[in-house]
């Protein structure tokens, strides 16, 4: 998968060298390719940004150095074009599932007040939100979107980690995991999952998920 980020700040995309998605870009499982629209504008004073039509607060950015790095990655529209935006969609477990079987995103990252809205008309496939929530710019989000989907690439995850038995997956929460040792804190491992009884563990999980989701989701069950 090859996804091809147009943004004024290209350096916050370095932090993804880190973990998990890093060793799959080492591995060449996937690339990230994140390009500074500064580098295409026409402005002699490399200006990206002006004052928005009708008066308002803050910077909009102009039209001409977006265009021109999105027609430079993309030249025959083979990527999925995505927007990072507060008015987009917001981000599911279904949305990320079908993105990541795409051979190639492109994903535009806002700054300021946001982009002059021609370039999302004219260059723009979908937009994305990835909650009820505005930042200042695109590029947090654009990693999440990154990170979920790079887990679904097929030798990104481990065979140890799964994608199969989590969270939202079927639908429902985790179930809680402990790991060594037995007591900590005067707390102890729910004796289940020392019993080696494989089907009692299983039964205990489903319980534990339903019991979660309940308590904490209600929607999704009803989702379901
Ligand atoms: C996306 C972009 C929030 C999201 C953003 C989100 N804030 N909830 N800010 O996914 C245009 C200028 C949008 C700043 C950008």
């Amino acid at each position: 998968m090859r996804i091809d980020v147009a943004t004024l700040f290209p350096e916050m995309f370095e932090s993804l060298k880190c973990g998990v998605i890093g060793k799959a870009i080492e591995r060449g499982l996937i690339s990230v390719n994140a390009v500074n629209i500064r580098e295409y504008t026409a402005d002699k004073h490399g200006k990206c940004d002006d004052t928005p039509f009708g008066g308002g607060a803050g910077m909009v950015m102009t039209p001409q150095p977006i265009h021109d790095t999105i027609r430079a990655l993309d030249p025959d529209r083979s990527a999925l074009r995505i927007y990072m935006s507060p008015k987009g969609k917001t981000l599911d477990q279904a949305t990320v599932l079908r993105l990541a079987k795409c051979e190639r995103l492109l994903i535009l990252c806002g700054n300021y007040e946001g982009v002059d809205q021609r370039v999302i008309d004219e260059d723009i496939d979908e937009e994305i939100s990835i909650g009820d929530y505005v930042l200042t710019g695109g590029e947090l989000p654009a990693m999440v979107l990154i990170n979920a989907c790079a887990r679904y690439v097929k030798g990104v995850l481990g065979s140890e980690q799964s994608t199969d038995e989590e969270s939202f997956s079927d639908g429902l929460l985790e179930y809680p995991q402990y790991t060594r040792p037995r007591e900590y804190l005067g707390r102890e491992v729910p004796e289940v999952l020392l019993s080696g009884d494989h089907a009692a563990i299983a039964k205990w999980r489903r319980e534990k998920q339903l019991e979660i989701t309940r308590e904490r989701r209600p929607d999704l069950l009803e989702k379901k």
